[in-house]
């Protein structure tokens, strides 16, 4: 067994001490002071993910039924001292400043203005912001859309709003006459809506909490856990220490999959030493994922062969479809490929293997290294071939895990954002609501800068979120969102996409998520899923931040009120009024697993909605769990050579997507201004380039397009060979959007082809 420690390149930046730890209290203590959060957020931090206190906005990772004293991460209180700080952008600060000016400044900046404090319409001839009224905002954002072909408008979501927010997102769409309801899932896990629906037929993962208590082995594909679903460790490091096998594929040495320090062990403190989490922590190269787990598998076909007793055939036989095609395919397939493709050697993976071999529970887990390949649907039927070649799903301790983004992204997909219309109960909305829904197709994110590239999509409403920041190939967007015929953002804190306005452009400033929302029954609670399909209520209890401020459904049912004509079953004053009546209604909608949702809401640890896969019953289209074959090695559409390195855009440890807290990513020992490129220094020799060196990234994507991004400064980083990694979103200009996964056209952004052009 290798020594996770030893093998870090000591001459390249790192971080030595363990995730969490006093580096993690320390980092929010800091930003405690920096971020000007008001009095009392410490007692809100306090109930963070608690049952009755307010579900964090950050990540989607589980809230346990028995919370620890301090249920929140570093990141997590990040998030919160962001939400509540004392900043404030209203009319004032911003007639200080044009948008012009605006769209200049860094994504920092723009946030550091602070919360939104009124609704504001663009006002073309002052190239400002300007105050308006919720009633002047809706009556002209309703008029507009009356006007247009409900087809050619878009109502994009943030993983962020809560169940009610999202079901009465999706039914305003549909009443108004549209299934264009992408959210970022597609920018992030659609992937894995898509493919796992297809090989285990559900679209979720399969684990829950408990499974974390008896599995024996892990392995993890393409997550960081440290810095992106920090909660996790605490399940992880007791698994470890129960004697679980941890195995992480990553090409980045990710600190919290290495070593972990529990800020609430006295002893782990007090000594500075956490637990070693990988057994085995192995640099693969980005997109290499398909070709390491083909390898694994070789290797467990051999011992089949050899001794017997790996395969478990009876669930293969009772469960499985497809086996003897992929095992062909695995069979044919040479090493010195596998090799090449996944830069890891034979050895390496035989060892998983073995391991793998003996365990007898296991859970894969992965995150955005494997969806965000042109070939990422391929890479998660890989890991799916591998569970199920040995039972590992559908049982006790194993299992598939996909750890979601935004906080609520799968429960916005359960409730009916979705552009897929056969996911959603059309029928069932067609009889409580006496409509027609619309039953086409909608668009997904691509479909969307494609549509308004080419001005096929003339209004775009977002529900929170940065959209025109997030998506790949922002330069070539960038000009066309002014011709929107109309620009509606639903938002907390100033960004981006703010400022890519045309003359009808509305900035809503809504609440947040920990704040008190009092409508005319008395104060709200909100629900959102967690990554293991368990349902949450939260109730906010801080003074808004401005009296200005409505509650997202409030916003939603205002502009569903000023655009739809009046229906006696569509009640939006009275569901606003009561959000018990939505979560009827949701209830009504999906009774298997919302059934009694009023009563379950605060369960503790959250309810259970279910998963037919981790029941055994496969809902695809043969009735089994699918084998798959996939259509080559590498999961990347573009091989890197010649010159070519495989751009991976990163996230640091300081930032929430386009967030950016600070400029410390203290878990990669990089202190940055962002605006750097990462790169083995064995290939800054080879390319003839230095440390320190300014350099440019120049897309090598053959469509005639020219994508550059300069001020980027070499630093030397313990990566793999014929790879480079950026900071996301700055490198975004990099990924073209037709890169995409080719089932789920999630953007490539871990597999973009680049050059690099030295600057004078
Ligand atoms: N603090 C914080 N928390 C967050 C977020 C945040 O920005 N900040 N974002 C939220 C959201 S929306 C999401 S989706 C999740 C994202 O969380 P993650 O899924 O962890 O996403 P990333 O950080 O983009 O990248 C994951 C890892 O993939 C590795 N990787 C890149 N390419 C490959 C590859 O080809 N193969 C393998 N095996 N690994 C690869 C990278 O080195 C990185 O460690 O986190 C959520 N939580
Ligand atoms: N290169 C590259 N690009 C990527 C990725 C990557 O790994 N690499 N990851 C992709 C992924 S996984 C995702 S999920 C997307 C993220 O895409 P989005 O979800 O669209 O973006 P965020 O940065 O999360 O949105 C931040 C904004 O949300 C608003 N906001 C915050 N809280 C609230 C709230 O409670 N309500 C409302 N209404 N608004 C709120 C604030 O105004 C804030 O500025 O980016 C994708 N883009
Ligand atoms: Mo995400």
């Amino acid at each position: 067994m290798t020594d996770a420690e030893r093998e870090q390149n000591p001459d390249t930046p790192h971080y030595d001490r363990p995730t969490g730890g006093w580096g993690s209290l320390i980092s929010v203590a800091r930003h405690l002071g920096e971020d000007k959060p008001r009095a009392g957020v410490l007692e809100t931090l306090m109930k963070q993910n608690k049952p009755k206190g307010h579900m964090c906005t950050s990540c989607a990772w589980a809230k346990p039924a028995s919370p620890h004293l301090a249920e929140f991460c570093e990141n997590g209180a990040k998030a919160t001292i962001w939400d509540h700080t004392l900043l404030r952008c209203g009319p004032d600060q911003l007639a200080r400043h044009t948008v012009s000016e605006l769209r200049m400044w860094r994504d920092y900046d723009l946030e550091m203005l602070g919360r939104l404090t009124h609704p504001m319409r663009f006002d073309a001839a002052t190239d400002r912001y300007v105050e308006t009224t919720w009633e002047e905002a809706f009556r002209a954002i309703g008029a507009s859309l009356r006007k247009l072909d409900p087809k050619s408008t878009v109502f994009y979501a943030s993983g962020r709003a809560s169940l009610e927010t999202s079901y009465m997102w999706a039914l305003y769409a549909r009443l108004y006459g549209h299934n264009n309801l992408p959210d970022s899932s597609n920018m992030c896990h659609e992937t894995t809506s898509v493919a796992l629906k297809q090989k285990i037929g559900s679209p979720v993962g399969t684990c829950i909490l408990e499974d974390f208590e008896s599995c024996d082995m892990i392995l993890f594909f393409g997550q960081n856990t440290g810095t992106n679903s920090p909660r996790l460790l605490h399940p992880l490091q007791e698994a470890v220490k129960r004697g679980c096998k941890v195995v992480t594929f990553n090409p980045v040495r990710e600190r919290g999959l290495i070593e972990f320090a529990n800020p609430q062990s006295p002893t782990e403190m007090i000594t500075g030493r956490g637990t070693k989490i990988s057994d085995l922590y192995l640099q693969v190269k980005p997109g290499g994922d398909i070709a390491a787990i083909a390898g694994m598998i070789k290797h467990l076909l051999h011992l089949e062969e050899d001794r017997g007793g790996v395969i478990d055939h009876a669930f293969v036989a009772e469960h499985c479809h497809g086996f003897d095609d992929f095992t062909a395919w695995a069979r044919a397939l040479g090493w010195q490929e596998i090799e090449e493709v996944s830069g890891l050697t034979r050895a390496d993976l035989i060892e998983v293997a073995e391991m793998y071999a003996r365990s007898e529970r296991v859970i894969g887990i992965y995150g955005m290294g494997l969806t965000q390949h042109v070939h990422g649907s391929d890479s998660i039927g890989m890991l799916v071939n591998l569970l199920l070649m040995r039972g590992n799903m559908g049982r006790e301790g194993a299992g598939i895990c996909p750890v979601r983004g935004h906080s609520n992204v799968q429960g916005q997909r359960t409730v009916g954002i979705a552009d897929k219309p056969e996911l959603v109960p059309l029928d069932k909305l067609a009889e409580m609501f006496d409509f027609e829904p619309p039953r086409d197709r909608g668009t997904t994110t691509v479909d969307v800068v494609q549509g308004v590239l080419d001005g096929s999509i003339k209004a775009f409403l977002s529900l929170g979120g940065n959209f025109a920041r997030a998506i790949p190939d922002q330069d070539r967007a960038d000009p066309a969102w002014s011709k929107l015929e109309l620009n509606v953002q639903i938002a907390t804190r100033l960004n981006r996409s703010h400022t890519l306005v045309g003359d009808n452009t509305w900035l809503l400033p809504c609440l947040v998520r920990g704040e008190e929302d009092v409508q005319a029954t008395g104060p709200q609670a909100v629900t959102m899923e967690d990554s293991l399909s368990h349902i949450h209520g939260s109730i906010g209890r801080r003074r808004p931040a401005s009296p200005h401020l409505l509650s997202e459904p409030a916003i939603v049912a205002g502009l569903a009120k000023a655009t739809l004509d009046p229906n006696p079953k569509v009640r939006w004053d009275d569901w606003v009024g009561d959000y018990g009546l939505v979560r009827d209604l949701i209830a009504e909608t999906y009774p298997d697993q919302f059934h009694d949702f009023n009563d379950r809401m605060f369960q503790p640890g959250g309810f259970y909605r279910g998963n037919s896969a981790r029941d055994r019953d496969w809902k695809t289209e043969t009735g089994k769990a699918e084998f798959t074959t996939p259509q080559g090695a590498s999961a990347l559409g573009i091989k890197p050579g010649d010159g070519v390195y495989t751009l991976v855009t990163l996230r640091s440890n300081d930032q929430f997507n386009t967030t950016i807290y600070g400029f410390r990513d203290r878990l990669r020992g990089l202190d940055t201004d962002r605006m750097v490129v990462l790169m083995a220094p064995a290939e800054i020799a080879g390319a003839g380039l230095s440390e320190g060196q300014t350099v440019t990234l120049v897309s090598t994507y053959d469509d005639g397009m020219e994508r550059r991004l300069g001020g980027l400064r070499i630093i030397a980083y313990d990566l793999p060979m014929g790879c480079v990694a950026a900071y996301y979103p700055e490198a975004n200009a990099l990924v073209p959007l037709e890169l995409h996964d080719l089932a789920s056209k999630t953007p490539a952004y871990k597999g973009a082809p680049v050059r690099l052009e030295p600057e004078a």
